[in-house]
């Protein structure tokens, strides 16, 4: 049997294996990741990795799922120590991550995660939670005062489920021990992400108590970051080959693209890692970044999620092997996206965008069409409404956006072209199984009836005829014609 990657199997990789080139064993405890995944343990993991190589500091993480063990269980027989695989057509280059020191199950045991939290070492609280962890209303970035676990953190705010749970409950016992607060950084994929969770955060603690909610607003940062990298879910097969490649079994490598992109609002009055010596970059104003990317990168993605799985194409390098989507990704960018763009001088959108679609290509990453599709209500109006009304309003054509939504609605009702069923996730997926079943496959019902869901549409963009007119159109033309002959059949 092959051994374990762990502390005390580090020397059998092969030598050119990339390890931790610090002192891990004394490393103390000084950032809380929340929502410990892959996406974390490919990207800020791996920036604080390699900060701390080159500038020690009391910056081990200690990462926090919220949701179920499997992480920990992996990890932990490793002593928290994963590989991180870049791959490309010229194929693989492993490395062993270790700054990752501790992991801990917030609903096997929330007090450990408190007591963590309200360390004083701890002055960094890192977060990637998904658009649903926020348990905000997507259309506006409130508080989600209904969600039944925000309703449980309410009712029992010393065993939360939730990220404002945690953080209310943590910031609330730093504030009576005379401890200082950390600073709270979201990296998920959310406009604003700083400003929608100090929101969420300052509404939660404002209901427990309104002093705790004033004190919250007054002292504790949340800056805003882009974050880019893609890291689709590893399979068995995956596994099988860095246990191949290294000679030692890890449970949970996770694999990536070599393209890494951090930009974060400096605003850390508690201290952080020097990240920006490997690359993260530093900038006083981080919104131009995160829509550039929200509505070139992850709208491209949600298009090629939706009309892709329609079309029968399983992965996305496979869906822009084909021409005809090429070219409508290409277009959707240029004519569409980029005119609602504003960015600061300096950035290189052409060099930006062809970087993209040559990422997408990228034939080793097999990243699932289906694994994008998920939460599509969480993630359609900051990819891709948010650019529709800004083009609405200044009286430009949304042709392909709206291809792009009539694709989630066709997705979102469950069953494919063929007639297969569709495995949506999505918090409301129950919600759109009813409306489906109760319109029927005619877009001038289904249009409509999915367009007043206001969590995710608001209530501006159902009422203007140039929206609406142009989702029921290409939904209808999509039951005619199907995906594929959409997307081809489009300029
Ligand atoms: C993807 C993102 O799953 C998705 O919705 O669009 O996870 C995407 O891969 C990352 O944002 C890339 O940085």
């Amino acid at each position: 049997m092959i051994p374990r990657l762990s502390p005390t199997t580090l020397d059998r990789l092969p030598a050119d294996v990339p390890r931790p080139r610090y002192d891990r064993a004394s490393l103390p405890t000084g950032i809380v990741h929340i929502g410990l995944g892959a996406f974390h343990r490919a990207h800020q993991a791996v920036y604080t990795e390699d900060a701390l190589a080159r500038e020690p500091g009391p910056w081990g993480i200690c990462g926090v799922s919220l949701r179920s063990p499997d992480t920990r269980d992996a990890l932990a027989p490793q002593g928290g120590l994963y590989t991180v695989v870049v791959r490309d057509a010229q194929g693989e280059r492993p490395r062993v991550v270790g700054s990752v020191t501790e992991a801990l199950v917030a609903p096997e045991d929330p007090a450990a995660v408190l007591d963590r939290l309200a360390h004083p070492a701890v002055r960094v609280v890192t977060v990637t939670v998904t658009e649903k962890g926020y348990c905000h209303e997507p259309a506006t970035g409130a508080l989600n005062e209904d969600h039944p676990d925000i309703r449980h953190d309410l009712a029992n705010p010393q065993s939360p489920r939730t990220l404002p749970g945690f953080l209310a409950a943590a910031l609330a016992r730093r504030r009576a021990a005379g401890v200082a607060p950390f600073t709270v950084l979201s990296c998920d994929n959310l406009p604003h992400n700083g400003a929608v969770t100090a929101g969420v955060l300052r509404r939660f603690a404002e209901l427990r108590d309104p002093d705790l909610g004033r004190w919250i607003a007054d002292q504790v940062a949340c800056p805003s970051s882009m974050v880019d990298r893609i890291v689709p879910a590893t399979t068995a097969e995956d596994r099988a080959a860095v246990a191949a490649r290294l000679g030692l079994d890890d449970a949970w490598p996770v694999m990536t693209e070599p393209f890494s992109q951090w930009v974060v609002e400096d605003r850390f009055p508690a201290g952080r890692p020097a990240w920006e010596l490997e690359g993260a970059e530093m900038v006083a104003d981080v919104r131009p970044y995160e829509t550039m990317k929200l509505r070139l990168l992850n709208a491209s993605h949600s298009c090629i999620a939706y009309l892709g799985d329609l079309a029968g194409y399983e992965t996305v390098a496979q869906t822009v092997a084909d021409p005809a989507f090429a070219r409508f990704v290409r277009a959707l960018m240029d004519e569409e996206v980029t005119p609602t763009l504003q960015m600061p001088p300096g950035v290189d959108l052409e060099g930006y965008k062809a970087a993209l679609l040559a990422r997408f290509a990228n034939p080793a990453l097999k990243h699932r069409t289906w694994q994008i599709a998920m939460d599509g209500s969480q993630k359609l109006p900051q990819r891709l409404l948010g650019t529709i009304a800004d083009r609405l309003r200044a009286g430009a054509p949304v042709d392909r956006l709206a291809l792009g939504v009539a694709a989630w609605m066709r997705y979102v009702t469950g069953v494919d072209e063929g007639g297969r069923p569709i495995d949506v996730r999505d918090p409301l997926a129950a919600r759109f199984t009813d409306i489906a079943a109760e319109t029927g496959p005619v877009a001038e019902r289904l249009a409509p009836a999915l367009l007043a869901v206001e969590s995710v549409f608001g209530t501006d963009l159902p009422r203007h005829p140039g929206f609406t007119g142009a989702v029921t159109a290409a939904l209808a033309r999509l039951y005619a014609r199907g995906a594929r002959a959409c997307v081809d059949e489009t300029p």
